[in-house]
């Protein structure tokens, strides 16, 4: 019974999967009728797909983190296509304490570029951005971050690439080749930035929210077309180098999700100036 009810999950997730595919390249703009959420200092998106198992930890420890720090901060898990349990860990986990409030949206879209699209759109937060729910990229780089956009960047991205920079846990081989074609494939669009996918990346928010109304992008490659947008603008992106640690249960499907992620990037390639 056990087999049969997992057989199906994993059937239901490949087929949503599959059309955040075709979706990739091509999305709308957020609907008119979303709900805005009150201001804080810093608002935090976690796109969240089948992250039963990773999110729980990494909201407590971001929690944790975020309570001592002298910020407003809100947690905004954006669920879309999920299979699993993650609605109802987020959902247990939602709280407003002191410093620190979690919460749960949805996303009628599917891909982690839409949820983060979503995440951001919603905000009227003056400092936005997201990490990824494995939190590969240590919760403390949000010191540092803040920081530089207090300073004047429009963007502060972490980066596994840039000098200074260290895997703790390196990815698997695989993962390695594909992201350095990637890297050369996106240097042209994204000027100076060594690493355009590190999944921890923050933004004052007139500047995202300016940028990403011209974005279309809904699967992993959005980050791209993002920043590119960005750019185009005049905005400065700082990157901080981390030390990154690669974690079990990527969502990242090395074929399927590294194809559609080739596929799109070529597309920009003279699209976005
Ligand atoms: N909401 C939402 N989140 C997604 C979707 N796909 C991926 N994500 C989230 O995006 C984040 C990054 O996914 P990971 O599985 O860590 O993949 P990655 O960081 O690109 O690749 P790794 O280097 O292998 O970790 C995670 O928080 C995922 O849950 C999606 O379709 N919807
Ligand atoms: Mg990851």
């Amino acid at each position: 019974m056990t087999a049969i009810v997992e057989r199906g999950r994993t059937h239901r997730a490949r087929h949503s999967r599959s059309a955040q595919s075709a979706l990739s390249v091509t999305a709308g703009v957020v609907p008119p009728s979303v709900v805005l959420r009150s201001p804080v200092d810093l608002e935090v998106v976690i796109p969240a797909y089948n992250e039963s198992s990773r999110l729980p930890a990494t909201l407590r420890r971001s929690v944790e983190f975020l309570a001592d720090q002298p910020w407003r901060t809100r947690l905004v898990v954006v669920d879309n296509g999920s299979v699993d349990e993650t609605a109802a860990v987020a959902r247990a986990a939602v709280c407003s304490t002191g410093l620190v409030t979690v919460t749960v949206i949805g996303c009628s879209r599917a891909g982690k570029g839409a949820a983060v699209h979503r995440g951001l759109m919603t905000s009227t937060s003056p400092m936005i951005g997201f990490f990824d729910a494995d939190l590969a990229t240590p919760v403390e780089t949000l010191t540092e971050t803040v920081d530089a956009l207090r300073a004047g960047a429009a963007a502060v991205i972490a980066s596994r690439h840039a000098p200074g920079a260290r895997f703790v846990q390196p990815q698997p081989f695989g993962r390695r080749l594909g992201g350095a074609a990637f890297r050369a494939l996106t240097r042209p669009l994204v000027t100076g930035v060594h690493d355009t996918q590190c999944g921890f990346k923050f933004f004052q928010r007139d500047a995202v929210q300016a940028a990403i109304r011209r974005c279309r992008m809904t699967g992993f490659a959005f980050d791209v077309e993002l920043l590119a947008q960005i750019q185009r603008d005049g905005g400065r992106i700082v990157e901080l180098p981390v030390a990154w640690t690669d974690q079990t249960g990527s969502t990242f499907h090395p074929i399927r999700d590294g194809l559609t992620s080739f596929g799109a990037v070529l597309s920009l390639h003279g699209s976005t100036r």
